[in-house]
């Protein structure tokens, strides 16, 4: 029986922790497949938490939803703080919306240095003020307070999610700097890189590694005054690419300049990024990149939630926090510590 999507979920469903398989959990289901975006927001806070019983209910929610027919566009926006991510994505996210009007698209966040920058997301949330209210957009704000590992497995499952729930477009914006843009990579199927309208040395402050990992450039802000610096930027960053790119089958890094101001070039760049897709796919990189980020899921969740388990055994911690103190004391040797750790949470059998 599917609920209207506009009501307020009610107070046994969507607002409280349903029990896999009880009345409400079906209850839950059912507004969360017809478009309630209390309820998409109520899963997405499971799929993002550490906690036990919400990473079971996680499972289980991905477990029972079907996998989409076609395949979604997973797209990564990077760029250092101020090149216009977010206002670039919610230009983007009006412009796909209406010249597809089958697709829908999610705005997720990465944000690895959440606990140093605290709420930036705000700002994000106003500047995607129409794309919020977009009836086939969904704007998430970032998960705050986690750590590295925790966002980008958290990211990848609120990916998963939306997918599984119609969403055939994915725009995953970084928020942090630094080692945020792998993590984005991870988690994406074509990576694109927004630079400043500047020829500035050492890549833009980026670590030379980004430029490697983009698939698609673009020079934002190409617009009033800035216009020629833009195009100064996108030859610069042709000829830096030309030394740096692999060259992975046979795609050649395009570089572009655009304007979300303005939308100047906005439609070339979407054009640019279609075609990504489908060489993406026809050459098998598509295919084998998803491979390998399943991978890498499987043995990073592993790592991150043993990890988790452990130190959030009360016995473990309490006895941890003391070898780590008598380890400051130089009492004990921190690989005698280590060893002591682990015989502690029974991952080593003790001494006779
Ligand atoms: N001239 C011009 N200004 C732009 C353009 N896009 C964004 N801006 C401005 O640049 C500033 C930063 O834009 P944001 O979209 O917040 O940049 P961001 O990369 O998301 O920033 P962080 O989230 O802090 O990393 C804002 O003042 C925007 O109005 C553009 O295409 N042209
Ligand atoms: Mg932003």
């Amino acid at each position: 029986m599917a609920l209207n999507p506009n009501l307020p979920p009610s107070a046994s469903s969507a607002q409280t922790n349903p029990e896999p398989g009880s009345v409400d959990w079906f209850a839950f289901l059912d507004q969360l497949q017809s478009g309630n975006r209390a309820a998409l927001g109520r899963a997405l806070t499971w799929v993002e938490s550490t906690r036990q019983e919400d990473r079971i209910r996680a499972t289980s929610l991905l477990e029972t939803l079907p996998e989409p027919i076609q395949p979604s566009f997973r797209l990564g926006v990077s760029g250092i703080p101020g090149v216009g991510k977010s206002t670039w994505a919610e230009a983007y996210g009006l412009l796909l919306l209406r010249n597809q009007p089958n697709a829908k698209l999610a705005v997720l966040a990465v944000d690895p240095s959440s606990s140093v920058r605290g709420g930036s997301l705000l700002g994000d949330k106003t500047r995607m003020e129409q794309l919020s209210l977009h009836p086939r957009a969904f704007v998430r704000p970032s998960p705050a307070g986690t750590s590295l590992g925790g966002v980008t497995w958290g990211t990848r499952d609120s990916i998963t999610l939306c997918e599984r729930l119609g969403y055939t477009h994915l725009l995953v914006e970084t928020v942090g700097v630094g080692q945020s843009e792998t993590a984005v990579h991870d988690l994406v199927d074509c990576l694109l890189l927004l630079l400043m309208p500047a020829s500035g040395d050492g890549l833009q402050g980026m670590k030379k590694g980004i430029m490697e990992v983009a698939d698609v450039v673009a020079v934002q802000k190409a617009d009033g005054l800035l216009l020629s610096a833009a195009q100064q930027a996108a030859a610069d960053a042709r000829a830096a690419l030309h030394f740096t790119s692999a060259e992975e089958s046979n795609w050649i890094v395009p570089v572009q300049t655009v304007s979300a101001l303005t939308g100047a070039g906005m439609e070339d760049l979407l054009a640019t990024l279609d075609r990504f897709f489908r060489h993406a796919h026809a050459s098998g990189r598509w295919a084998e990149r998803r491979m390998g980020q399943r991978k890498k899921a499987f043995w990073e969740g592993l790592e991150h939630a043993a990890w988790e388990l452990l130190r959030s055994h009360p016995d473990n911690a309490s006895r941890w926090k003391e070898l780590a103190q008598s380890v400051v004391e130089n009492q004990t040797d921190p690989r005698r510590a280590v060893e002591d750790a682990l015989r502690c949470a029974e991952l080593l059998p003790g001494l006779n």
